[in-house]
């Protein structure tokens, strides 16, 4: 699978790369390393992305300030290989460019629930990031992994593990750091750069989504919230949460979180994150919403007006709990009718 990615992307001299909207450490961090790869190799590269501003803690990425917006694409011609990274799905992707029209398509990705779109698919569930996939992919092909490639591997790595923190952290994700770190990545600053980078009006949105947790249902589940007025009032754009889920994830007890993001024209968006002992995973949370992602951590869009999102946020919640009690206690009567010694 990895040499058949690879020798994909040696077939073409022209690459289209699209990423998803909401950039992330992963998207930015697989966009410019095969970029950077792409333009070592002669290739004519451009990279397209729904987002019209990028996370500004991410400009030491190389080529980060390559990538064009959507209203910038437009279709080009037969030669050309469109290359989707880190998008479970075309749409979730690249909304708003119409990629029916992309005849030459690879699909490098880790979400489980990748829907397999392009015509070569190169994915794989189990992998930690969309960067640990495209390293095996660069390794397989005997590509070239300058420093600065590695550097932007790193950085997807390291985001999309939290830091090596996650349950998609395995031994296969620390050797291929590690060799990432031979190739010249200095782990200390790549963790200073990603995780000890906020700007001061980020770190306010941080502070007011904080402030508002609530926690419940036996200490299990937490919600919290950011209205669009934080970000006009603190000065912030909407690119410096990425990690913010997660955050309540630290609280003890905690098995499940969900952060609501009201955008300008209203829409509530939902990030979702969950850990064993949630009675419900993240993803089938957020599908349940039309959403999707990985099991631990999705998003969903959430239709409701925004000064009932933590109310109706807590009640869905709670409603799918006293379900899985209810589910667990009938488990229990079915065991106990079945191997009662007295029957
Ligand atoms: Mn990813």
């Amino acid at each position: 699978m990895m040499m058949r990615a690879s020798e994909t992307l040696r077939a073409y001299d022209t690459w289209v790369i699209f990423t998803h909207r909401k950039s992330d450490g992963d998207a930015l961090g697989s966009a410019t390393a095969l970029f950077e790869a792409g333009v070592n190799a002669g290739k004519s590269v451009s990279w397209y992305s729904p987002d019209t501003k990028l996370p500004e803690g991410y400009r030491y990425l190389s080529h980060f300030d390559d990538f064009r917006t959507r209203e910038e694409f437009s279709f080009n011609d037969d030669d050309t290989l469109y290359v989707f990274l880190d998008c479970a799905t075309e749409v979730r992707s690249v909304s708003g460019y119409d990629t029916r029209v992309c005849v030459h398509t690879l699909n490098i990705d880790h979400h489980e629930d990748n829907t397999e779109y392009a015509r070569v698919n190169c994915v794989d569930g189990k992998a930690s990031s969309t960067c640990e996939v495209l390293y095996r992919i660069f390794k397989a092909g005997s590509w070239e992994i300058t420093p600065k490639i590695a550097e932007s591997l790193y950085t997807g790595i390291f985001t999309d593990t939290g830091g090596f923190i996650f349950s998609n952290t395995s031994k296969l994700t620390h050797d291929i750091a590690g060799e990432l770190i031979a190739l010249g990545v200095d782990p200390s600053i790549m963790a200073d750069r990603i995780s000890q980078n906020k700007s001061v009006p980020d770190f306010q949105i941080w502070a007011r989504a904080l402030s508002r947790v609530k926690v419940f249902g036996d200490g299990k589940f937490a919600v919290s919230m950011i209205y669009a007025d934080d970000f006009h009032e603190a000065g912030a754009d909407m690119t410096g949460t990425e990690g913010l889920s997660q955050m309540f994830m630290t609280i003890r007890g905690v098995k499940f979180a969900a952060v609501a993001t009201e955008y300008p024209d209203g829409t509530i968006r939902l990030s979702v994150r969950s850990r064993e002992g949630s009675p419900f995973g993240a993803g089938e949370f957020a599908r349940a919403f039309g959403g999707g992602g990985h099991e631990r951590a999705a998003g969903c869009t959430f239709d409701f007006p925004a000064v009932e999102v933590m109310s109706r946020l807590e009640a869905e919640i709670l409603r799918r709990y006293h379900v899985s009690i209810h589910v667990g206690e009938r488990r229990d009567v079915l065991y106990h009718e079945c191997y009662s010694p007295h029957q």
